[in-house]
């Protein structure tokens, strides 16, 4: 067992177009929780590195006091780090618990990178770098940028094959550096999620009438992506994208009649952002139950594409941990998948079936017993059911 605190890493990949609203959104995760009157009894959320805290934090005030939006990115990545920290390490409890603290790694660069040319061979090696470190994670929000749906209003298939063609080019013209190690990609995100940023800008558009959009205007686009992805990656048919979509809005952004600068930000008023992190954690394990009911996957691909999702599980359904990790101990590395499936998916699947008054119960009840992990994580679970319930978020069936 690793030393304490026991840490758990996710990453975040979010892909757009320079303006598309990233850089924003990550300020506007972070931001609400460094306000002083800002609770949550479950965690805290800290940076890990404190000058990168105190800009994304600076990014959040600016716009909270000043109506002022941050700089677009240029020349650089940045990754930041946050963790997630679970309340309660002293107590009893927390020694049982398969982790303490929830490390998200957010990646945040500049959108022209995919845009145009690189005009160096060593400016090419760092997008390609960046490009790597994004596809560490298991879930990819790809933006679909409101403001744009908006200017080509009536003609939205300019906008939309337009961003997932230029797309599809930047993957094409990474793929032989992509694959030059080891060939087709084990690690990729598996899940890509269609966001529509800035979707304050589009009171009346809920996750189902953006899906029937992209639908009916890029049905085409999103297809030649996924074809292209799937030449990327081992074990091709374990790739959803078109399937997942969900609504983002950093803030409400109140433009003067006449447009330009906004006069008002107001970051009460966000849509989807919070759902950010329960997708980024529990999507994967979810996904990777239904999957393995339809598809043989090898372990590896498995393993990659929820990484940890026994602990995941045993985190949420409490108390199994112990036997899930005698389960897990007793199978062969390199076993089949088939065998794995029928010793692991059960405890999976319940931890994926949890839902309704049931899970309400659970939550309850671990917060009742001091139980921080498991009222973490099934929070996380309730906030995502609802984000389905609002029409925010619409998951694969
Ligand atoms: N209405 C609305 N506007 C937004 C929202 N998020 C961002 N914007 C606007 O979009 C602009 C660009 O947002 P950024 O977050 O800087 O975009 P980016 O994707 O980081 O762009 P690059 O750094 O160039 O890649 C902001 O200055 C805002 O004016 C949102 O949630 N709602
Ligand atoms: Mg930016």
């Amino acid at each position: 067992m690793a030393k304490y605190p026991r840490i758990r890493e996710q990453h975040v990949a979010v892909f757009g177009e320079s303006g598309s609203g990233k850089t924003v959104l990550v300020s506007s995760f972070f931001g609400p929780t460094q306000e002083g009157s800002y609770k949550n009894d479950l965690w805290d959320l800290v940076a890990d590195d404190t000058g990168q805290g105190n800009r994304l934090y600076q990014n959040y005030l600016g716009m909270r006091d000043n109506a002022t939006a941050p700089m677009a990115t240029r020349f650089a990545n940045t990754t930041y780090y946050f963790s997630l920290k679970l309340r309660g390490a002293d107590l009893d409890a927390a020694k049982k618990r398969p982790f303490d603290v929830l490390r998200l790694a957010w990646h945040d660069y500049p959108g022209d990178w995919f845009q145009d040319e690189p005009s160096s061979d060593e400016e090419r090696n760092r997008r390609t770098d960046t490009f790597r470190s994004l596809l560490k994670s298991d879930v990819a929000l790809l933006l679909v940028d409101g403001q744009k749906l908006l200017d080509y209003e009536g003609q939205e298939e300019r906008y939309l094959k337009s961003v997932l063609g230029n797309f599809r080019q930047n993957l094409l013209r990474l793929k032989d550096d992509l694959l030059s190690g080891e060939g087709r990609l084990v690690e990729f995100p598996r899940i890509w999620i269609l966001s529509l940023s800035k979707a304050d800008l589009l009171p009346d558009m809920d996750v189902h009438a953006f899906r029937d959009l992209v639908i009916l205007k890029a049905a085409e686009e999103i297809e030649s992506l996924r074809t292209t992805l799937q030449q990327l990656i081992d074990t091709p048919d374990a790739l959803a994208i078109g399937e997942d979509f969900m609504l983002l809005s950093s803030a409400k952004f109140q433009l003067a009649s006449n447009a330009g600068a906004p006069v008002e930000i107001d970051l009460t008023r966000r849509v989807g952002v919070d759902l950010v992190l329960p997708v980024a954690s529990l999507l994967p394990l979810e996904r990777r139950v239904q999957w393995q009911s339809r598809l043989t996957i090898p372990m590896k691909v498995l393993d990659s594409l929820a990484d940890g999702a026994e602990l995941l599980a045993a985190g949420l359904t409490g108390g199994k941990f112990v036997l899930l990790e005698k389960a897990l101990a007793r199978l062969p590395k390199t076993g089949k998948a088939s065998k794995v499936a029928a010793r692991v998916v059960p405890i999976l699947a319940e931890a994926v079936e949890l839902a309704g008054p049931k899970l309400r119960e659970m939550n309850e009840q671990a917060r009742a017993q001091h139980d921080y992990l498991r009222a973490t994580l099934t929070q996380l679970k309730l906030d995502l059911e609802q984000g389905v319930a609002d029409n925010v978020m619409r998951k694969a069936k």
